[in-house]
């Protein structure tokens, strides 16, 4: 591993294991005024700007907060750089952008690797995943050009109608993994046992869409059969989807044939898109839907507007067998943006402190859900409980500008009843327990872009879905997926496969 990387990542361990560090008090620092550009909002609220000046002001900062539409963005940031007259500091979308890398190569960005080794910004490090920083070499020099946007990973399961598991007499505890087994039963008793009483077998047990899961198999059926992406596997690192010697992704594409055979996936799935299918959801027609848990409580009052009796549950986790662990994630990278500070800053150090202070104990609750006393406060348990202003007090964009990486409270809302909250915040907890980072970064082997590999990717979703209606036989798969190796599969692999060992070679 580079040095510089190597001794940054040595600090994220050292502060993570003295947790609560107490950043140093910015007051005594001397003034200073920079300008920040991003496309974070729309447009700023008023409340927005009190907490981003609540928070500088604590540094003894100004920023000047400037908004650019998020339209065309990614335009606009370009003409900024190609003009010479640059912002302090900028939201970059992607930092696998030729946009971004130029930018770091050409020098128009600083590196940030001496801040952060300072020791001064204790909350940046603390809050970022380690991984984010290893992705951030984007030169492979070691250097860091930005702040990565950190987003909370998660593996997410499913929420399911808890009114019809209660009218069939099903109970488990949504703490802990169900097996393939139970959810078979469950969608079986939801198609078949007329869970909503109305004396017609019209609902479904599982809710699909054309675009669902990885080459059209559900969420959970992946996380069940282990197909949670580049891992290693008998001395090998590989994603089991492809697969020549593992036999997972076979298996996952029988269960799913199966069930749609027997009838217990919505049959409209193959034409419904994302929102169609979650419609049905809503009206009561398929019983079980992949889906964040942060976004219950929402959905709930959504089938409630169809049945008033309407209530949710959630499942963290599918496992073929009891005992099999519950580990997932998608999320490679662990930001979706980061700030890049330009050469033209005067202190980027100064800058740095009100990142820094915006994930810090003291200011983090303010940045979540903004000022206290007019949107929230504490009750007397010391829990933070919104105030009756809170959904007329329009807050959002300093939400977008930095998040820790372990807060499950960040997703749900203060006005959400107290108990049911801390109790989504549990679930959620475990959604974030149970992520681990794929091996692959989020790179993209150079066959990816080739038009032969490309359609034989299109039509091998289409024969994918074949093979779920039953038009096609599952041991159809084999053959297919030959075909991908020799239409670039074979490369696909390899390419990543070296990418993966040289990188944990570092
Ligand atoms: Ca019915």
């Amino acid at each position: 591993m580079k040095k510089t990387l190597a001794l940054l990542l040595a600090l994220v361990l050292v502060i993570g294991s003295l947790s609560a560090v107490a950043f140093a008090d910015g007051a005594d620092k001397e003034p200073y005024s920079f300008s920040m550009y991003s496309n974070i909002t729309a447009e700023l609220t008023e409340e927005d700007m009190k907490v981003i000046n609540a928070v500088a002001e604590s540094q003894n900062l100004t920023v000047d907060v400037q908004i650019a539409p998020s339209s065309n963005y990614n335009d606009t940031l370009q003409l900024t750089l190609a003009s010479g007259t640059y912002p302090d500091v900028a939201l970059f979308g992607s930092t696998t952008s030729q946009m971004y890398v130029d930018a770091c190569r050409d020098g128009v960005l600083i590196p940030l690797n001496s801040y952060l080794d300072s020791g001064n910004y204790p909350n940046l490090m603390e809050y970022t995943y380690p991984i984010s920083w290893e992705v951030l070499d984007v030169l492979g020099t070691g250097e860091i050009f930005s702040l990565p946007r950190t987003s909370i990973a998660r593996q997410d399961c499913f929420e399911l109608r808890k009114d019809w598991l209660d009218a069939l007499g099903y109970e488990y505890d949504d703490t802990k993994a169900v097996t393939l087994d139970w959810v078979t039963e469950v969608m079986d008793a939801f198609t078949f046992k007329d869970p909503d009483g109305n004396g017609i077998n019209d609902t479904y047990g599982l809710s699909m869409n054309s675009s669902d899961g990885n080459l059209n198999i559900p969420g959970f059926v992946n996380l069940a059969f282990q197909l949670t992406g580049w891992r290693e596997y008998d001395g090998e690192y590989m994603d089991l989807h492809y697969s020549k010697t593992h036999d997972n992704y076979k298996r996952a594409l029988a269960w799913t044939a199966e069930q749609y055979a027997k009838g217990t996936i919505d049959p409209d799935w193959a034409t419904l898109d994302t929102t169609a299918a979650a419609d049905r959801f809503f009206q009561g027609i398929t019983g079980i839907r992949h889906e964040f848990v942060g976004w219950m409580s929402d959905d709930e009052v959504k089938c409630r507007l169809v049945n008033e009796n309407a209530e949710l549950s959630y499942v963290v986790f599918v496992v073929e067998e009891e005992g099999q662990p519950t580990e997932g994630g998608s999320f490679s990278t662990g930001y979706w943006g980061a700030w890049g500070i330009f050469q033209s800053a005067e202190k980027p150090e100064r800058i740095m402190d009100f990142f820094n202070a915006l994930l810090s104990d003291e200011w983090w609750n303010t940045v979540k859900y903004g000022m206290e006393g007019e949107r929230w406060e504490r009750n007397a348990d010391g829990n933070l409980v919104s105030t009756a202003d809170f959904g007329n007090i329009s807050y959002a964009a300093p939400r977008q500008i930095l998040r820790r990486n372990n807060d499950p409270g960040f997703f749900i809302s203060l006005d959400l009843d107290l108990e049911k909250r801390l109790h989504v915040e549990e679930l959620l907890g475990i959604c974030i327990e149970q992520a681990v980072f794929p091996l692959d970064n989020n790179f993209r082997p150079s066959v990816a872009d080739e038009m032969q590999f490309i359609d034989y990717q299109t039509n091998m979703a289409v024969q994918v879905s074949k093979i779920i209606i039953g038009e096609r036989p599952v041991d159809d798969w084999d053959e297919i997926l030959e075909g991908w190796y020799a239409a670039g599969g074979d490369s696909y692999v390899a390419e990543m496969q070296a990418y993966i060992a040289e990188n944990q070679a570092k």
